[in-house]
This record gives structure tokens, sequence and C-alpha cells, in this order.
């Protein structure tokens, strides 16, 4: 009985509210409390994913890739912030543009002490491109804690889902926490939402 009372105190959702954009490094707010920031190839589903953590429409979707070109805010009223990257691996824009998104991306992930936990947004259908792999090789050598988060797991059938879980499991050993998800059905809501409170709970 007691068991199940404390399953249920946990809220769906993570409330936030969006603060800023910043299109570089420099407009970025003053760090505040811990960070989660969420990073992976264009159109894999960053934006959905944390509408759906959010239960609200806070970021901006799109079927056009390419569609969050700055780095978006999120504040959580408990102390914290949600923050929205562009994608990357993404080549139809314009290349002095696409250099300055590398250049922010990267300097926020190497300048932002405040960052607790990278969520790697990847489309199940095709987890670990070179630039996931590069992803999760910056987390390790940061010391960085990293969350894989199969997207789009509505696209699969079961069995194919599992296969692919055990696949990218196998692959990053303990190198990240790996959870399959999907954004549009909210499938695999509450493991993600536990490793995200966790991390938004850190001390910084
Ligand atoms: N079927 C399905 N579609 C999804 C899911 N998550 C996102 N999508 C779709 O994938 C497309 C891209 O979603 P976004 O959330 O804008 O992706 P993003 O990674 O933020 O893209 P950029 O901002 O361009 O880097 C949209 O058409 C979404 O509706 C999902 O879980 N299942
Ligand atoms: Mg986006």
């Amino acid at each position: 009985m007691a068991r199940r009372e404390a399953k249920v105190a946990q809220a769906a959702e993570i409330n936030c509210q969006f603060e800023t954009s910043a299109a570089r490094y420099t407009d970025c707010p003053e760090p505040g409390g811990p960070e989660v920031a969420f990073v992976g190839r264009s159109n894999a589903g960053k934006s959905s994913t944390l509408n759906r953590i959010a239960r609200a429409r806070v970021a901006r979707v799109s079927k056009t890739p390419g569609r969050t070109q700055l780095i978006n805010f999120f504040a959580v009223p408990g102390g914290g912030r949600l923050v929205d990257l562009p994608g990357y691996g993404y080549a139809r824009t314009a290349k002095s543009k696409r250099a300055s998104w590398g250049s922010a991306i990267d300097a926020y992930l190497n300048g932002r002490e405040v960052l607790t936990l990278a969520v790697i947004v990847m489309d199940m259908r095709h987890p670990l491109m070179p630039h996931d792999e590069a992803m999760i090789d910056w987390c390790t050598a940061s010391g960085t804690a990293a969350l894989v988060i199969l997207n789009k797991a509505d696209k699969l059938k079961q069995g194919e889902r599992a296969k692919t879980l055990r696949a990218v499991s196998t692959a990053l050993e303990e190198r990240a926490t790996v959870l399959p998800f999907s954004a549009q059905t909210g499938f695999g809501s509450n493991r993600v939402l536990e490793v995200i409170r966790t991390a938004l709970a850190t001390e910084v």
C-alpha cells in the first residue's frame, strides 16, 4: 500500500516556461541552477521531446529539419533549466550560419559548468549516427552524464524496438543511460522524467 502511494506522488510532467533565446554563447543567461540540454541530429525530435516532458507546447516543432536555430532556455520553477539546442548534421543551411550554430553548441557544451545532463535524442530508426557517437565521446571525455533517448519508438514494431534498444545499450555499455521513447505517444515518459528530475536536483 505504502509503495503504491509513493509511486503516484510524481507529476507526469516537468513544469517549465520559456525564458530566453541565445544566438551566440555570449547571449546565454547567467548560469543559475543545473541545466539539462537536449542535443541530437536535426529532426530527431528534441523540441517534441521537450514539449512532451513539459506537457505543453513550449518549444517549436517542425517537419523541416533545422527548425531550432537558437539556444532556447526554459526555466523550471523549482530551480534549473531545460535547454533546447539546434540540431546537428543538417547541411541545407548557408555555410556561415551552420558554422555559427556549430560553435554556439560547442561553446555551450564546453563553457557551461552548470550542465548536469546531456539528453541525446536519436530517431530510433537511425541510432548512433557519427555526430551522435561524437557527442557521446564528448560526454565521456568531459565526465558529463548522458541520457540517450531513442525517440519515435511508435514507428517501430515491438520486436524491432527491443532489438534496437539491446544493440544501442550494448554498444554504449555504461557510458550512457539508454531509454526508448515516443514524444508523440508518451511511451517511456516516466523513466525519462525520472532521469531528468534527478539531474535537476543536482547541486551545482
Ligand atoms: N512519429 C513520431 N514523430 C515524431 C516524434 N517526435 C518528433 N516527431 C516528428 O519529427 C519532426 C521533427 O521534430 P522536432 O521536435 O521539431 O525535431 P528537432 O530535433 O527539434 O529538430 P530541429 O529543431 O530541426 O533540430 C516533427 O515532424 C515531429 O512531429 C515521435 O516520437 N514520433
Ligand atoms: Mg528543435
